[in-house]
């Protein structure tokens, strides 16, 4: 469990809120490595440049994507899958750098799951108006493993729904150094993300940087 008390006391929200029944908003928890972390996704994707995937119906998608680690999420006109190689280099995807190990175990750990061990970091860039409609991530083997997705950059709504498409979601203005974790019986939650405002963030300039880690395999 991360608790730096002295956060708690400088911000009015809790560390850690409830989002649903095993699904947790940890405010803040990967601001102090947020630098880090963004230096290592440029690492990244200077061998596994961004791309707009293609979804099975044809759809070029606004937000820009690559991946790191030993599967990767990738869409064309086939379906939705995970890929051990880069489609466009024919590689595999470069290597998950620990920093971003180490903050989805730890993270996930405070969302009270224990032995999270990523083999996929989904790396998405949404430039001012890329959004991502309500989906839910059902292309992992085993539902029994949370998703940990972090934040940086601009801030986003996120939606976070029920089971059925048709529950209202709930609106999470998620900011820079958030981080979502889903799981148990929020593991299928619908989820998406409303059109990225325009601004400039000191730490991505133009865009939102948002780390997604699974157990795909
Ligand atoms: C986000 N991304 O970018 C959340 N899910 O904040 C996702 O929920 C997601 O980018 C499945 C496949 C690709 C994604
Ligand atoms: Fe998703």
């Amino acid at each position: 469990m991360h608790a730096p008390a002295a956060q708690d006391s400088l911000f009015e929200h809790p560390a850690r809120e409830a989002i649903a029944p095993g699904a947790w908003w940890l405010h803040g928890f990967a601001r102090g490595e947020a630098a880090r972390l963004l230096t290592d996704v440029q690492q990244v994707l200077a061998e596994a440049p961004l791309r707009h995937l293609v979804t099975p119906g044809g759809y070029r998608m606004s937000v820009a994507m690559s991946n790191c680690g030993p599967l990767g999420w990738v869409s064309d006109g086939r379906g939705y899958r995970y890929s051990p190689t880069d489609p466009d280099s024919g590689r595999p995807w470069p290597a998950m750098p620990t920093s971003f190990r180490e903050l989805a175990t730890r993270a996930s750990q405070a969302a009270g799951f224990e032995g999270f061990m990523p083999d996929a970091c989904l790396i998405n860039r949404y430039e001012p108006g890329a959004r991502l409609t309500l989906h839910q991530d059902r292309d992992e083997q085993d539902h029994g493993q949370p998703i940990v997705s972090v934040s940086l950059g601009l801030p986003a709504v996120f939606l976070f729904g029920g089971l059925k498409r048709s529950e209202r979601p709930r609106r999470l203005s998620l900011v820079h150094g958030d981080v979502v974790v889903w799981g148990g019986p929020s593991r299928l939650a619908y989820h998406g993300v409303l059109p990225v405002g325009d601004a400039a963030h000191p730490a991505t300039g133009r865009c939102r940087i948002n780390l997604t880690f699974r157990r795909a395999g």
